[in-house]
């Protein structure tokens, strides 16, 4: 095994450079390397001291999450560290990418740190179920104030260079070449003298008990279950609270005990899964359109994200409306998409004005007929869906993929409506489209590899997470969402209410409950679905009526004030139960002959899960997903499902 940390030294500043491709990740090899090299500056009396940098794209992202699994193996990082710390020369860490984790905390056990101004700075251990475990909770709290610090180690939100500068957690910011700059830095605390460790200097503050109970109420209200961004806060009150030994010590403890949690388990498997989801065989070693030029059919809600998305990702866009209205008003939502995100500090001024300058709403198809690939996201209606295609197929390059926006119809079908079906795709995006991370890739019976390998592309480029699905009614999500909602149509029937449910969602992760959930999306949509498939549903299948009871009265959600829940007009943001569809379940269970019981949340949990399950095996029996961790993927990024869970499969000790 070669040593990925190199030493070399200069006029007496020993350089010492960790290349660990991809992520330069905190591997066995890596912690031996720089604790060698540590020693080999001990002994050279011709250093004054040292620069501490990595090569390739990134500072040290962390600790080799792939190590986690197994037994801890000596070196341990926190004695990397505190030998780092306790170096008779000054080390200067020179950060550039994203110091994040075991990263940061190799910083902070240098004596002093600049930073690169584009780098990123963070503790993310939290969304590992984990607490930084070599240091983090301790040093933190002795740079930073005790806010941000946190706010750093309970959210695992990285910091810019400009805000980690503003608040004391790197001292310099690069103006030029960062390890020239370094070195500088360097030799100047070779005359000026060794600053103090980091972990010898006091806190920045030791509040009362008071702040720290107002502190843990809030953040574990945001955790909804997941317990590390409790045990984290709790793990920064050890920090500026107990002797500094005492503290590393209570640290470690804490680490390696949330290290073999379920949670810690969970989290992990999801970091892996996400970026492990599965792709088609034969689309390795094809070559995928260019997307330099797109276009969208539709200019509402998710068009105008879909478009946004894809501005946001370099690319050219035409969007095509039905008129000159509807095209401005495309024009305005797209525009005010980008502006939110330049309002949010996402997008500096230049980068929104070049985006917006790409961008293009006409009344006709006319300039679509350059696209690489067309994205469909009109009205959910077959009719209306073969019409565009068949306009597309007329006016777009016959090599241009189009795609369908559908989040219920048969691909295959709409497919049908061109001359060429090879070349039609469905790309189901999660609203807010330039938001939401999760891309359902629809293959289509007579899908192209070209064309799949251009959607998976296309999801590359959007920095979205793909999972390829198969058509059915629903894909992969809303094929499971169906399930389980008409599950808890049937506990409704049996005995719950409403907001027993939802209450039980909550509980056990989820944001929001299921009915609220629908309340949110509209009621409409499903109930057009549910008449579409009334013809074909057998006849002795169980089927609640509730649903449509309450669409038959116009109650389609928040957007007509009522739905499952009643909307007060001052527009509270949660809705109140509602006596009315309390009648009206009363009645169904009535007429059905239910003799309503009551439910416990594990109870209501547990059909939830258990239907979830049920039809995350069929999707599975049917070739309609390619695997259980694609499964998980669709449901924690497309439907929150509690990521501390890992989603209804893991959940069930399903494994790929
Ligand atoms: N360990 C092992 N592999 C990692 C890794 C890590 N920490 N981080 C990334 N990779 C792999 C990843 O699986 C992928 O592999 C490739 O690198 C590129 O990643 C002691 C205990 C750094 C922001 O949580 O957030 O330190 O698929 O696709 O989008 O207190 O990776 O190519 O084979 O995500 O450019 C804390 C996790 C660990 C950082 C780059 N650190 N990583 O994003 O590329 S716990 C983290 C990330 C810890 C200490 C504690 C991101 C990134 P492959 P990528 P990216």
């Amino acid at each position: 095994m070669t040593n990925p940390v190199s030493v070399t030294v200069e006029d007496g500043i020993a350089l010492v450079t960790i290349d660990n491709p991809p992520v330069n990740a905190l591997s066995l090899a890596v912690r031996q390397g720089i604790m060698d090299a540590v020693t080999r500056i001990e002994g050279d009396a011709s250093v004054g001291a040292a620069v501490l940098a990595c090569a390739g794209r990134t500072f040290v992202a962390g600790a080799d999450i792939r190590e986690f699994g197994k037994p801890p193996v000596e070196p341990h990082l926190p004695d990397v560290l505190a030998a780092i710390e306790a170096s008779r020369v000054p080390w200067v860490a020179a950060v550039h990418g994203t110091a994040l984790g075991g990263g940061l905390e190799l910083a902070l056990a240098c004596h002093a740190r600049i930073a690169d101004p584009a780098a990123k700075l963070g503790l993310p251990e939290v969304t590992l179920g984990l607490v930084p475990g070599a240091g983090g909770t301790v040093r933190l709290p002795r740079l930073v104030a005790l806010d941000d610090a946190i706010d750093m180690v309970t959210s695992g939100k990285p910091v810019g260079a400009k805000k980690a500068n503003g608040i004391g957690l790197v001292e310099r910011i690069a103006d030029g070449d960062l390890l020239a700059d370094a070195r500088t830095y360097a030799a100047e605390l070779n005359q000026s003298g060794k600053p103090e460790a980091v972990s010898a200097r006091p806190p920045r503050e030791v509040p009362g008990d008071d702040f720290w109970a107002e502190k843990e109420k809030a953040i574990a209200a945001r955790a909804r279950g997941q317990a590390s961004p409790v045990e984290a806060l709790h793990a920064l009150r050890d920090g500026v609270t107990l002797p500094v030994p005492d503290a590393f010590a209570a640290e470690r403890a804490r680490f390696l005990r949330l290290r073999d949690s379920e949670q810690a388990a969970a989290l992990r498997y999801m970091f892996f899964a996400e970026r492990n989801t599965g792709r088609p065989a034969d689309i390795e070693g094809v070559d995928p359109l260019p997307l330099d030029s797109t276009g969208v059919v539709g200019g509402g809600t998710m068009g105008a994200g879909i478009a946004a998305a894809m501005l946001l990702a370099g690319m050219t866009v035409a969007l095509a409306e039905r008129d000159a209205d509807a095209a401005g008003k495309a024009q305005e939502r797209v525009a005010g998409i980008l502006d939110g995100s330049r309002k949010r500090g996402l997008l500096s001024d230049a980068a929104h004005d070049d985006a917006l300058s790409r961008f293009s709403a006409h009344d006709n198809y006319g300039a679509l007929a350059d696209c690489d690939l067309v994205i469909e996201a009109v009205f959910e209606e077959m009719g209306v869906k073969n019409a565009v295609f068949a306009e597309l197929d007329r006016v777009c390059r016959p090599d241009a993929v189009l795609a369908s926006n559908t989040s219920y119809l048969d691909v295959n079908a709409i497919a049908e409506a061109t001359k060429d079906p090879s070349r039609v795709v469905g790309l189901h995006f999660f609203s807010p489209a330039h938001i939401m991370k999760l891309l359902e890739i629809v293959r289509t019976d007579a899908a192209a590899p070209t064309t799949l390998a251009t959607a998976f592309a296309l999801a590359k480029k959007l920095k979205k997470i793909p999972v390829l699905a198969g058509v059915c009614d629903g894909f992969i999500g809303n094929r499971i969402m169906s399930a389980y909602r008409r599950e808890c149509d049937f506990i409704l029937e049996e005995g719950a209410l409403p907001q027993d449910v939802d209450a039980a969602m909550r509980g056990y992760g989820f944001a929001m409950g299921i009915y609220a959930v629908q309340d949110m999306a509209g009621l409409d949509i499903a109930w057009a679905m549910r008449k579409r498939r009334a013809e074909t549903r057998p006849s002795d299948e169980r089927y609640s009526k509730i649903a449509d009871r309450i669409c038959e009265l116009g109650r389609f959600g928040r957007k007509t004030g009522a739905g499952w829940f009643a909307y007060p007009s001052d527009g509270a943001k949660a809705g109140q139960p509602d006596p009315a569809i309390e009648a009206i379940i009363l009645e169904e269970s009535a007429r059905l002959g239910y003799e309503r019981k009551t439910f416990t949340a594990d109870e209501i949990m547990q059909r939830i899960l258990s239907s979830m399950q049920a039809e995350a095996r069929a999707v599975l029996d049917e070739g309609i997903a390619l695997k259980p961790s694609d499964i998980d993927v669709t449901m924690v990024h497309g439907y929150g499902f509690p990521r501390h869970k890992g989603g209804p499969m893991f959940a069930a000790g399903i494994r790929d």
